[in-house]
């Protein structure tokens, strides 16, 4: 059983299971499938808003010249930024400011399932409107890989594949719907994921559809 079972009990009952048994693990992967109830959900959701509000959604450029397909943001004392010069993380958001706070509805899922003794430095907030998508990639941009990566997912369901360490070979993929979270670790932190699609516009938490999912890393 997962270390954090349990732990939605102590946040009285926010989460969608007071003891999670449904943990799925797929190829390393921790998938709490529904962990965060609708409440839950328009919490986090209220707090993506806040976060857009002071460090407003952009389209970075990939390395290669190409305008990704998902919009993005970021909160915490680091934020992911590419450009024509390369992914890296950056303290302050491309219009100057430094990026806001970690919310603490979403600081909460990271204590629950994280299963470390120390706050993540970033929580990147990815927004895929209609036909976005993300290709497979590793996250290797932060110091240290003995911490995990939680993501959580709000919105319309995307079909998220999970592939090897290294490049290429056989994948599984998995449909992440709204309130689903995944703990990326251990054995598995290096292990290359991407989302193919989102099915636009299956759920009604966002008014205008779309899917948005939230990674909390630990940077230094
Ligand atoms: O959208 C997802 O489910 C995954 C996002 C992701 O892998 C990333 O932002 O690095
Ligand atoms: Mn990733």
């Amino acid at each position: 059983m997962h270390p954090a079972s349990g732990i939605g009990v102590g946040n009285g009952g926010i989460f969608g299971k007071e003891v999670d048994m449904s943990v799925l693990t797929l190829r390393g992967f921790e998938i709490h499938k529904d962990f965060l109830t609708s409440e839950a959900q328009s919490a986090v959701l209220e707090a993506v808003r806040s976060v857009a509000v002071a460090a407003p959604v952009f389209s970075p450029m990939t390395p290669y010249g190409k305008p990704m397909s998902v919009r993005m943001t970021s909160a915490g004392k680091y934020g992911w930024f590419s450009d024509r010069t390369g992914y890296r993380y950056v303290s302050h958001h491309p219009g100057g400011a430094k990026w806001p706070a970690i919310p603490a509805p979403i600081l909460d899922i990271w204590n629950a399932v994280a299963g470390v003794d120390r706050a993540p430095d970033c929580c990147l907030i990815n927004f895929y409107g209609e036909g976005a998508r993300m290709g497979m990639h590793q996250d290797k941009d932060e110091a240290n890989f003995s911490w995990p990566v939680v993501s959580v997912s709000l919105g319309d369901d995307g079909l998220f594949r999970i592939g090897n360490t290294e490049r290429g070979g056989k994948t599984e993929s998995i449909w992440l719907t709204s309130g689903d979270v995944v703990v990326m670790g251990g054995d598995a932190r290096l292990t290359h994921h991407g989302v193919d699609k989102i099915r636009f516009g299956s759920s009604r938490l966002l008014p205008k559809g779309g899917r948005i999912n939230l990674t909390l890393r630990v940077v230094d």
